[in-house]
């Protein structure tokens, strides 16, 4: 098995949290609240009182909590959003950050950053126009972090804490995440989509950037790709996945997508060393799928260094093993949801269901993934457009973020899924595999359009 050093990230805990987690995160607050204070504690209280306050935070739906881990596991920082989960005008058009924190003898490492990006993710994923945080003016570089990260500080509260025998001030902070003139409409999550007729300057400004993951399908231990998920109808790529891998890298990719094709077909890991070539040969996060259907499969790749597990089959016929790998690995397991016509298809997608994506959405986001890949079959590998009337049906659907999938072949088909997306903020990014493969597709210009710069 190849190992690669792991490195620092952030991940949002689902309801329960293991024992160890439990403590670290106990460790971890103790040293900010010494440190500066967190969560209205200046002296730690009790370790049970802190323990049964963090678990019981854990439980509440209207608070999603934020971890950083370091290499060797263990929390060095953590964060609080608050939000509504009821969909009115009043509480759902913003989110809070009530706590933040990075452990003081990790600071400097950035960390801050790649905490915030969680927050701000989640928040877009759950259609937060806003986001607000709340400083204590005694924390400089906390505001400092707010500002670098597109905050503005828009007003001061005079009796934010008592600290000792002082009185210290709370500064505001908001960051609009979408753009202002779109902040002030209100659209219950269930109206049609109303589409942007034109694109200001101002909009591409404001943008979140989508991903884009090319896919590297494997077959036989080479590349290929699909029509339609046929196995009969394979073109042929590459012999060489680790060094297709690399090209993606080079060419300024940020994430690949692989999926064990023969593995999904035979119900378990089948490229087994193509996978483990393109791990060693590259160093961007890797989202597998294709014939992982058990702990033990899933806990093996994790190890082995790739960063998220796609969970297809198991989705519709084993969510009890969804729900599980999403607890033990929270923020690294998604759903791949692939359908025709609505229905989902399973095995290599030679089995269709009767249940509808939509159904099976909430049901994975019940479950604890991180978000879904939603690919229309139907349009796979066809270069005649993604079906983005289902991606937005089913990202409204779901406050988890949606990757859409089946069907690029033009740059026109980008650009109409980045003008989806700014309405419909659950679509945080796309597959390509064909069009990249045959040339179709400038790759850079691709990035361009989907990152926001044109
Ligand atoms: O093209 C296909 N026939 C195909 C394909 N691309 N069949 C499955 N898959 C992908 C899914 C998902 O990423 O899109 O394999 C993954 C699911 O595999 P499993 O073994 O969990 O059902």
């Amino acid at each position: 098995m190849i190992h690669r050093p792991r490195s620092y990230r952030a991940e949002r805990l689902g309801q329960t949290i293991s024992g160890d987690d439990l403590e670290s995160l106990l460790e971890s607050t103790v040293a900010a609240i010494l440190a500066e204070g967190v969560f209205d504690w200046h002296t730690p209280p009790e370790s049970n009182v802190l323990r049964s306050f963090l678990q019981g935070l854990l439980l509440v739906p209207e608070r999603d909590v934020f971890i950083v881990r370091a290499p060797d596991d263990s929390i060095c920082g953590a964060a609080v959003l608050a939000h509504a989960t009821t969909r009115s005008e009043t509480y759902s058009t913003s989110a809070t950050i009530t706590a933040f924190f990075i452990v003081p003898y990790e600071r400097g490492k950035g960390l801050g950053n790649l905490l915030m990006e969680a927050i701000i993710s989640r928040a877009q994923a759950i259609g937060a126009k806003v986001l607000d945080c709340r400083v204590r003016e005694t924390l400089p570089d906390a505001a400092a972090l707010l500002t670098s990260l597109g905050f503005t500080h828009w007003g001061t509260h005079p009796y934010f804490a008592r600290i000792g025998d002082r009185t210290v001030r709370g500064l505001f902070f908001s960051k609009l995440l979408v753009p202002e003139e779109k902040a002030m409409q209100w659209q219950p999550a269930d109206t049609p989509l109303s589409t942007p007729h034109h694109t200001s300057e101002r909009d591409t400004l404001t943008r979140k950037p989508l991903t884009l993951y090319p896919a590297i399908d494997l077959k036989g231990g080479a590349c290929v790709r699909l029509r339609q998920g046929e196995m009969s109808e394979a073109t042929h790529y590459s012999d060489n996945p680790p060094a297709q891998a690399k090209l993606f890298e080079e060419a300024g990719c940020r994430h690949l997508h692989i999926v064990d094709l023969d593995g999904a077909f035979a119900g378990q890991s089948a490229n087994v060393k193509a996978v483990e070539g393109i791990i060693a040969n590259t160093s961007l996060p890797i989202q597998l799928g294709g014939g992982l259907r058990d702990m033990k499969t899933i806990e093996r790749w994790l190890e082995a260094g790739v960063s998220r597990v796609i969970l297809g089959s198991a989705a519709v016929k084993d969510p009890g093993l969804v729900r599980q790998a999403a607890h033990a690995w929270p923020g690294r397991v998604i759903a791949g949801i692939d359908a025709r016509q609505g229905r989902v298809a399973t095995e290599g997608w030679a089995e269709v269901s009767e249940l509808t994506a939509t159904d099976l959405a909430r049901r994975m986001e019940d479950a604890g993934v991180a978000g879904i890949i939603f690919t229309e079959i139907t349009r796979d590998g066809m270069l005649e457009g993604l079906d983005i009337d289902q991606t937005v049906a089913l990202a409204r659907h779901v406050s988890i973020p949606v990757i859409a999938s089946g069907g690029v072949g033009t740059l026109e088909h980008l650009r109409a899924l980045r003008q989806a997306a700014d309405s419909t903020p659950g679509i945080t990014g796309v597959i390509v595999g064909r069009a990249l493969y045959d040339g179709r597709i400038n790759l850079p210009e691709a990035l361009n359009i989907l990152e926001g710069s044109c």
